[in-house]
């Protein structure tokens, strides 16, 4: 086939000039779309952005030729991106995909010397049932305590362009019985009261950890052996992309931080829930989980009604990647007693190496609703 310009002389609106006025198709009997190719940008590796257990990363766009129709890119350039590494994923509606790598590098000690982020993770932070919510279970002898700085961050997000940022979060901590044993709106000044004995303004702006924005909420809470949740809502019921993050400020304590876990709204393409991990001092092994239509059972109307889960490493690589739990490592997963009570649900066991791990969590197919990504590390 060959397509030939034909020029001509415009003269519809009376004014001179050449214009195309037709273009003949010669030697071809219809109309040839060339096929679609989408090709990615190379990976990228970044350091955290100063404060924040993560980056926001800005990449090239994804170079598209021939009949695609519409593309999407997911996570989007712009986008907070957790410590590890993230993969990134361009779709297009013909079909083609490729996908890169985005690395962020725990460059910038958010936490201080000797201290972990236990987990880090951006959602949308609604109202109600749709704050963020953070779980922890801590286990270890009577009497021990560990002490960890949480944070809830929004508005130190808006210079590096997450514009939907929480203007003004707020943060609580409950325990096993719902009450509240400590809460925080704006972080240098301390709410006294349950855990929270005396003033913590110089000890948190001395963590190394402070929150950069003072409208963000943060508390250092020595917690005994239990569960607890760290809520997370926008001051004045404000909506808008918020992180959680956690500090272990007590490594050599014999308790330890057994779960941790994060709830809040999946959305599809760029709202995954993406939850950042590190592991420390020697091989973990771990039970990751993604949970979705169990939820329901517990009252929750808009749990996403099936889930996917993948652990990725430093590199971008896939560690494991699950779809619903029976499907590979049931005998292993039932011996922990910690499978999911849904057969849709995602899980997976692994003894992974000390490093930066993500685990990212998808509804199947993607559509929005609640779901919670759990990580629990087994002795
Ligand atoms: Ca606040
Ligand atoms: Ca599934």
């Amino acid at each position: 086939m060959q397509l030939r310009w034909h020029l001509g002389t415009d003269t519809s609106t009376g004014s001179a000039g050449q214009t195309v006025d037709d273009i003949v198709v010669i030697d071809g009997t219809s109309a040839v779309v060339c096929a679609c190719s989408v090709q990615c940008p190379a990976n990228i590796v970044v350091p955290n952005d100063p404060g924040l257990c993560g980056a926001v990363v800005n990449f090239p766009s994804t170079n598209i030729t021939g009949g695609c129709g519409t593309a999407l890119t997911t996570p989007s350039s712009g986008s907070f991106f957790p410590i590890g590494a993230t993969t990134v994923t361009t779709m297009a509606a013909a079909g083609p995909a490729c996908t890169f790598t985005v690395t962020v590098q725990d460059s910038h000690k958010v936490c201080g010397e000797g201290a972990a982020v236990n987990v880090s993770t951006r959602l949308p932070v609604g109202a109600g049932d749709d704050a963020l919510i953070e779980g922890f279970i801590v286990q270890g002898p009577v009497g021990s305590t560990k002490k960890i700085l949480i944070r809830a961050i929004g508005p130190s997000l808006l210079p590096f362009g997450i514009t939907d940022a929480l203007t003004n979060p707020t943060l609580e901590i409950h325990d096993s019985t719902t009450a509240i044993v400590a809460m925080n709106n704006d972080w240098k000044s301390t709410q006294l009261g349950g855990l929270i004995s005396s003033d913590q303004f110089a000890e948190i702006n001395g963590s190394g950890a402070a929150p950069s924005d003072d409208l963000e909420s943060a508390i250092i809470a020595n917690l005994t052996p239990g569960s607890y949740t760290a809520v997370v809502r926008g001051a004045g019921n404000t909506t808008g992309t918020g992180v959680v993050d956690a500090c272990d400020l007590s490594s050599a304590s014999p308790a330890r931080l057994v779960n941790v876990a994060t709830r809040g709204v999946i959305q599809p393409g760029d709202k995954l829930m993406i939850a950042g991990f590190i592991v420390q001092n020697g091989p973990a092994k771990a039970v990751v989980r993604a949970i979705g239509p169990s939820l329901s059972g517990f009252g929750i109307n808009n749990a996403l009604p099936d889930t996917t889960l993948q652990l990725r490493d430093q590199n971008g690589a896939i560690v494991r990647e699950n779809d619903d739990w029976m499907s590979d490592q049931q005998a292993e997963l039932e011996a922990t007693g910690l499978q999911p009570s849904n057969n849709l649900e995602a899980a997976l066991i692994q003894t992974i190496p000390p490093g930066q791990y993500t685990a990212q969590v998808r509804g199947k197919p993607e559509t929005t609703g609640i779901g919670v990504v759990e990580i629990y590390f087994l002795p």
